[in-house]
């Protein structure tokens, strides 16, 4: 399968979407969560990516988030977002769904893209659920605490067990019900209920990209399998449309 015949795809589609993972953010020198040398590999998720972790212990669960977020504050987009931005402009319809929680995309001028996993920059009050943007990177307190109430503050992600952002899930289930082609990016598919997107696009009609450098339980079902590095066939794919 080639670029040319995915960039001829997306130039008949009109309503298209693309889901990233981490290995979108991973040519920026950010670490992955599975297989070599991801994050998992030196972290227990159970013991970090719950809700119960964190009522464990929320020092430990912040000194790992202070760790990322000081690693984070140091790395650029790559031209995989320059280019995921870009189509922004070019296909009124476009929409972006990310995993990521780096902000990366954003940084690379994505202005429609929804964070289904959430925002390492965004601090969320346990307790009065308020959210603000903190990019102070180390943490000058661990565990930070709301500056009204006193409670603490959790990192704004969703961890496994919670649920994804309602609104955002109600826009995503309209978006995949008349989308004509995802592109799925750099994800190892294997983390619901983003895993089911491109379950439901092909029920409904749509077509089915993966670009990842590694086979993938999607890998099998997609229609379009471009295996390497989104940092390179994304621009290849640009140049070709
Ligand atoms: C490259 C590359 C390059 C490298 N170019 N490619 C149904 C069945 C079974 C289980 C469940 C189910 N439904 C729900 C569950 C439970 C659970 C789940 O899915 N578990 C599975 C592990 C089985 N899901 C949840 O709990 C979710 N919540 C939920 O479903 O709620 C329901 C509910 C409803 C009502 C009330 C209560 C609950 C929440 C999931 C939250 C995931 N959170 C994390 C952490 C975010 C915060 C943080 O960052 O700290 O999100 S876990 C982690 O995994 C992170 C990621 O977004 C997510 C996915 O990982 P991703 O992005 O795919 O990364 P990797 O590392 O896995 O893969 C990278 C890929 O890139 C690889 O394939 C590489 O080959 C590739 N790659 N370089 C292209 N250059």
């Amino acid at each position: 399968m080639s670029t040319q015949q995915v960039a001829d795809l997306l130039r008949q589609a009109k309503r298209i979407l693309a889901v990233t993972g981490a290995g979108i953010s991973s040519e920026s020198g950010v670490p992955t969560f599975r297989g070599a040398g991801g994050l998992w590999g030196r972290f227990c998720a159970e013991d970090l990516a719950t809700p119960e972790a964190f009522a464990r212990d929320p020092e430990l669960v912040w000194r790992c988030y202070d760790e990322r977020r000081q690693d984070l504050a140091l790395k650029s987009p790559n031209p995989g977002h320059t280019v995921l931005a870009g189509w922004e402009k070019r296909w009124p319809d476009f929409q972006l769904i990310t995993q990521t929680v780096d902000g990366l995309h954003q940084l690379a001028g994505s202005k429609r893209v929804i964070p289904v996993h959430g925002n390492i920059w965004e601090m969320r009050c346990v307790d009065e659920g308020s959210i603000v943007i903190d990019r102070s990177v180390p943490l000058s307190t661990i565990p930070p605490r709301c500056s009204r109430c006193h409670a603490l503050l959790r990192p704004n992600v969703v961890w496994f067990g919670e649920p994804l952002p309602a609104a955002a899930m109600a826009t995503i289930n309209k978006l995949l019900s008349r989308c004509q082609a995802l592109l799925v990016i750099g994800t190892s598919a294997m983390v619901y209920p983003v895993a089911e997107f491109p379950l439901i696009v092909k029920k409904n009609g749509g077509r089915v990209i993966e670009i990842n450098t590694e086979a993938t339980p999607l890998t099998g079902l997609a229609d379009y399998v471009l295996q390497g590095r989104a940092g390179e066939i994304l621009p290849e794919i640009d140049h070709a449309l």
